[in-house]
């Protein structure tokens, strides 16, 4: 049988705010593996799109007092250009606010519909009396049920992540006004998820990408699968056939948004988009770590229930800090793409290179502009940069050229190995490992110019002289064959200086093999321009700054009134005993002494506390929260902590626990 065409997606950007990096480390690395793949002989397509919809919008063209289509419009063009600006090049870059998405949809949900996945039923919504209006999603938040952190109406943003249905939210108040809401009640659409445990526990098996999307996606399933509310009471986005009052909710429009773009370019290509989606196919998505729940399992259940090809693999990428604390635009903790990297002429290569290079696709990625600064000087500028240009001086000043003996087999050994090595890594999305392997033979370049020192050979053995560089030309030749998926541009950089005049990106990866013809080499520049400490200086005073000023800024909390506060019941505690939450990595299992009684209280405190620490531990709990059931355990009580990173609430002076808190 045919192998279907490979076609890769990234996660839609919101419509609602500028690009940063916290969207590039999903982008980059995306469009590095379709660059290497296509140059590995493989037929990939490349589709992205902006993802208009849904009350982030709405919020955001509220506050600018612009229509939401207007924003859109806006902030489309925006990525569409930033992209380009980063070398990330889709084959298509939609709105799923045009047609083509609209009309997938309404196809899709019909479907849906018709064959019996969807339902209808009153759910208890929340809506602001002082607004007049239903509040869903992001107009609403409150406390996640699951875990007790502060959320948004349709996810825990800050704790567990967990995906909340309409109705689920504890304590919820209107985002826009801070009143209080109430829970009344509305007529929605539910897509029957539930029934899907059976298909999703083997699919997920199967499904590949990298093994975060795969085991979160697991640990859910086995914990609960609830039916899925489809529609929302906005008047943006696509409507639920039927129902002019209602549309479906943006996560199902979105993702149907991946095939319309397809559909939009096969059209364009003359193509059958359908042998990208229908069947068997390789569908293989890259999203961000906090969309996972959304793509392994709402997405390939829908596209089952509608009669399509499920992914085959996803990607997701870790979460991105900045100066070690949580990636977060409110605390000024953000880097800008255009604003603070591109605009102040900093190579788009360098920032590609650091996402790429810095860790694991699936790990914690932290910025600085001091890290960034050291790698992109010691590894891109010293290794590769230094390496070319010392060869390329030294052919130009000596040869005019490429001397025109056969390159050493024993140099084109050390290239194929590395060419076995980096595919096999960017195969397995481990696209460190495959920078790492091309930087190696960088490297290795470096050292075998420097222990054969054709500098000194030349003036006894001229041939001899010539088969060393040749054999260093033909090794930068390799390294920029395979750095391009990597630094497009600096890699067409080298290969002009190699003498070529034709696109590097038109060669295969397996060109690094085929003896380098016997070109003229002129006067090397260098690659790389090394990082300015100054400059550094500049940008890292300016991320300093924007800090500051959102600390000044106060956030927007509901009011309560006295009688209100009055109502927690918070007291001291001695922590019993702790144990680590087994499959979670982030929660702890307390028993609390709160005077009189034993509680079990989970908290998630385990990437800060080791459990011994926390034993004898004086604490403060609110004692009368509703008990939650976290990963499965019951919970009863709140640990209260501050900051990011949970520094626990103690009593000063010594107390008895059960001492309440006034
Ligand atoms: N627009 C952005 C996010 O939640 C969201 C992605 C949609 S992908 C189909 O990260
Ligand atoms: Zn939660």
């Amino acid at each position: 049988m045919n192998t279907p065409p490979l076609l890769v997606t990234c996660g839609l950007p919101y419509t609602n705010g500028p690009c940063h990096l916290g969207h590039l480390r999903t982008y980059v690395p995306a469009d590095t593996y379709v660059r290497y793949m296509r140059r590995s002989g493989e037929e990939v397509v490349f589709v992205c799109g902006s993802d208009n919809h849904g009350t982030p919008i709405v919020i955001s063209a509220e506050e600018a007092g612009v229509s939401p289509r207007a924003l859109s419009e806006r902030y489309h063009r925006h990525f569409d250009e930033t992209f380009k600006r980063m070398n990330v090049l889709f084959d298509r870059f939609g709105m799923t606010d045009d047609p083509a998405t609209h009309h997938r949809t309404t196809s899709i949900v019909s479907g849906l519909i018709k064959n019996g996945y969807i339902y209808k039923q009153i759910v208890h919504q929340a809506y602001c009396t002082k607004c007049k209006r239903f509040l869903p999603d992001r107009y609403v938040e409150g406390v996640c049920p699951h875990c007790g952190s502060q959320a948004r109406g349709d996810e825990c943003d800050q704790g567990c992540g967990k995906h909340l249905e309409p109705g689920e939210i504890k304590d919820p108040f209107c985002k826009v006004c801070g009143t209080i809401a109430e829970f009344r009640d509305q007529e929605h659409y539910f897509f029957k998820l539930s029934g899907f445990r059976e298909f999703l526990l083997p699919y997920l098996d199967t499904l590949r990408g990298t093994s975060n999307a795969k085991n979160y996606a697991i640990g859910w399933i086995k914990d609960e699968l609830h039916d899925w509310c489809i529609t929302r009471t906005l008047e943006w986005g696509v409507k639920f056939p039927g129902r002019n009052d209602l549309v479906v909710y943006v996560w199902v429009d979105a993702p149907i948004g991946y095939i319309a773009f397809t559909e939009e370019w096969a059209e364009k290509a003359g193509k059958d988009w359908k042998r990208y989606w229908c069947g068997e196919n390789r569908v293989t998505h890259f999203i961000g770590g906090d969309i996972i729940y959304h793509h392994s399992i709402f997405w390939p259940a829908l596209l089952k229930a509608a009669g399509y090809g499920v992914p085959n693999a996803i990607v997701a990428s870790g979460m991105l800090k900045v100066d070690d604390h949580k990636f977060s635009k409110s605390r000024g903790y953000v880097v800008w793409t255009n604003e603070d990297y591109l605009d102040k002429g900093l190579p788009a290569d360098y920032l590609r290179y650091y996402l790429l290079a810095y860790t694991s696709h699936t790990k914690e990625l932290n910025f600085s502009w001091k890290v960034f600064s050291e790698r992109i000087n010691n590894e891109v500028v010293n290794i590769f940069g230094n390496f070319v240009y010392r060869t390329l001086f030294f052919a130009h000043k000596e040869f005019n050229g490429v001397p025109s003996c056969p390159v050493d087999p024993a140099i084109i050994a050390e290239i194929e190995k590395s060419l076995v090595n980096v595919d096999q890594l960017m195969r397995e999305y481990e696209f460190k490992g495959a920078v790492d392997a091309m930087m190696a033979l960088a490297a290795f370049g470096n050292t075998y110019i420097q222990t054969n020192a054709p500098w000194k050979l030349i003036k006894t053995d001229r041939e001899a002289a010539a088969q060393v560089i040749k054999n260093c030309i033909q090794i930068a030749k390799a390294v920029a064959l395979l750095l391009e998926p990597v630094m497009p541009a600096k890699a067409q950089e080298c290969w002009t200086m190699l003498g070529y005049n034709d696109n590097v990106s038109n060669y295969p990866i397996r060109e690094a093999v085929h003896n380098i013809p016997e070109t003229c080499i002129k006067v090397p520049v260098p690659l790389f321009a090394k990082m300015e400490e100054d400059l550094v200086k500049e940008l890292d005073a300016l991320l300093q700054k924007r800090v500051a000023e959102a600390n000044k800024k106060v956030e927007k909390t509901p009011v309560v009134t006295f009688e209100e506060f009055q109502k927690l019941d918070i007291r001291t505690g001695k922590v019993l005993s702790a144990e680590p939450v087994p499959k979670s990595n982030k929660l702890l299992k307390l028993q609390v002494d709160t005077g009189g009684e034993i509680r079990q209280i989970v908290a998630g405190m385990q990437q800060f506390y080791k459990p011994e620490e926390l034993v004898g531990r004086d604490v403060v709990v609110v004692t009368n929260l509703a008990p939650a059931k976290i990963f499965g355990i019951e919970s009863n009580g709140m640990i209260l902590a501050a900051g990011d990173t949970a520094s626990l609430l103690t009593p000063l002076k010594p107390v008895e626990p059960g001492s309440k808190i006034r």
